[in-house]
C-alpha cells in the first residue's frame, strides 16, 4: 500500500497524511511517533493525535462565550474570549493520553477483543498548553463553600461532558487552554477553548468548552457512569456508575518504531517515550529475550512529571528474522508497567509490557 500524503478525515479540519497518522474511525487518528524524525520533546500540532466523538464544530471566537452557573456558585456569568485573554496567563507542559491507548493489545496479547478504536500506543502526545487556571474563571462567579463538582460541556454534537471533583478543578495545573505549542488552539483540538486536566485520562480534557456547571451535589454524565469507567468481570460497580470512573494515567511507554518494525542487520539506537500521571519516570528497562533479562535504557532530559521522558538504548540486530523488544517503565510512585492488565469492558488503560515485533532483514 502506498502512503497517502493527502488523506483527510470527514470529521476533522486538518489533513491526516499516512506519514503522520494511523487512521481509525472518523475523527480518530493516532500519532506515528516514529514519524517525528527530529524528535522534539513536544509533539507538533500537525502530528498530535485526535480523539473526537463528533465532527469538529466550527466556532467563531468573537461570538463564543462560556456560561458559568450552578448551585455551587454565587452568581451566573458569561465569559468571552477577550475576558479569558485578559486574565493571568499560565502554561503547562503536559501529556494527553486517551484511556483507550493500547486497546489493541487486549485482543492481540490476550485474545479478548473490545469494541472501540483499536489504538496501539500512539493515542498520546505532549504539548505546551497555554491559557488560564480554571480556578480563576470559576472564582469570577464566586465558588461557594458547598461546591462539590464541576461539569465542563463541549459544544460538539456529542455534547461531551465529564464532571471533575472541585479539588481537581481548582488545582493550579487544571487550565482552560486557548493555545497549544505557542499557536492558537487548532479547531480539531478544541478551538477556541479546551480544558486540560493534568495527569488524568484525555477524556477529562473537554474540548470546545461551552459551559461550566458548578454544583453543590455530585454530578453524573455518560462519561463517568457508562464510559470511561472500569467495569467488567473483575471490577465492582460503583453506585450509579457501572464502575469506578477512570482518572490518573498509569505508567506507560511507547517505542518510536513502526508496528511491526523492519531493521537491517547491525547495531541500532532505538528510542521511545515513557509517561505516567503518578509522577516522574525514574527508570526504563529493556528486554530482548522475552522478559527474562532487563537492561536500563538511558533517559534523556528533560524528564518532566506530567509530560514524558525520552529514552534510548542500543539494539543489536544480529540474526535475520523475527525478534522482539519489550519496554518496562517505572515512575516515582514506584509503579511499574505490569505483565498483564485484567480485562475491562471498555478496553481502557492497557499499560502492560508489550512485545514490539521487529523483523531483521538483510540490507
Ligand atoms: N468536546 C469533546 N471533548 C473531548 C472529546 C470529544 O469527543 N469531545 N474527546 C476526549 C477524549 S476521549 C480525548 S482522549 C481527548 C483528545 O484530545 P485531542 O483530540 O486534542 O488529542 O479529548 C477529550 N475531549
Ligand atoms: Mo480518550
Amino acid at each position: 500500500m502506498s502512503a497517502d500524503a493527502t488523506a483527510t478525515d470527514a470529521n476533522l479540519n486538518e489533513p491526516v497524511p499516512d506519514e503522520k497518522f494511523v487512521r481509525h474511525s472518523a475523527g480518530n487518528v493516532e500519532t506515528r511517533l516514529e514519524g517525528m524524525r527530529i524528535r522534539g520533546f513536544l509533539v507538533p500540532n500537525d502530528r498530535f493525535y485526535v480523539r473526537s466523538h463528533a465532527p469538529t464544530p466550527q466556532i467563531d471566537a468573537a461570538s463564543w462565550s462560556m456560561r458559568v452557573f450552578g448551585t455551587g456558585v454565587e452568581r451566573e456569568l458569561q465569559v468571552t474570549y477577550d475576558d479569558l485573554l485578559d486574565l493571568p496567563v499560565v502554561s503547562v507542559v503536559r501529556a494527553l493520553a486517551c484511556a483507550g491507548n493500547g486497546r489493541a493489545y487486549f485482543d492481540e496479547d490476550q485474545h479478548k477483543p473490545t469494541g472501540g478504536d483499536q489504538w496501539r500506543n500512539g493515542a498520546v502526545g505532549v504539548a505546551e498548553w497555554t491559557g488560564v487556571p480554571l480556578s480563576a474563571v470559576l472564582e469570577l462567579a464566586s465558588v461557594l463553600p458547598e461546591a462539590r463538582d464541576v461539569m465542563p460541556e463541549g459544544l460538539d454534537e456529542a455534547r461531551a461532558r465529564r464532571p471533575l471533583p472541585l479539588d481537581k478543578a481548582m488545582a493550579d495545573d487544571t487550565i482552560l487552554a486557548y493555545a497549544m505549542n505557542g499557536e492558537v488552539l487548532p479547531p480539531d483540538h478544541g478551538y477556541p477553548v479546551r480544558l486540560i486536566v493534568s495527569d488524568w485520562i484525555g477524556a477529562a480534557s473537554i474540548k470546545w468548552v461551552g459551559s461550566l456547571e458548578v454544583a453543590a451535589e455530585e454530578l453524573f454524565s455518560p462519561w463517568n457512569t457508562t464510559d470511561y469507567v472500569l467495569s467488567g468481570p473483575t471490577y465492582p460497580s460503583a453506585g450509579p456508575a457501572d464502575g469506578e470512573p477512570l482518572t490518573t494515567l498509569p505508567v506507560s511507554s511507547a517505542l518510536e518504531l513502526p508496528w511491526p518494525a523492519r531493521l537491517p542487520l547491525g547495531r541500532h539506537l532505538l528510542r521511545g517515550r515513557a509517561w505516567s500521571g503518578a509522577g516522574r519516570i525514574t527508570a526504563v528497562d529493556v528486554s530482548t529475550d522475552g522478559g527474562r533479562f532487563w537492561t536500563p535504557a538511558t533517559l534523556r532530559d528533560p524528564n518532566m512529571p506530567g509530560a514524558w521522558v525520552r529514552f534510548d538504548f542500543p539494539f543489536d540486530a544480529d540474526d535475520l528474522g523475527e525478534s522482539e523488544v519489550r519496554i518496562r517503565a517505572r515512575d516515582e510512585s514506584g509503579a511499574v508497567q505490569p505483565q498483564d492488565v485484567p480485562f475491562n469492558d471498555g478496553g481502557y488503560l492497557y499499560n502492560a509490557v508489550v512485545a514490539h515485533p521487529i523483523e531483521v532483514v538483510a540490507d
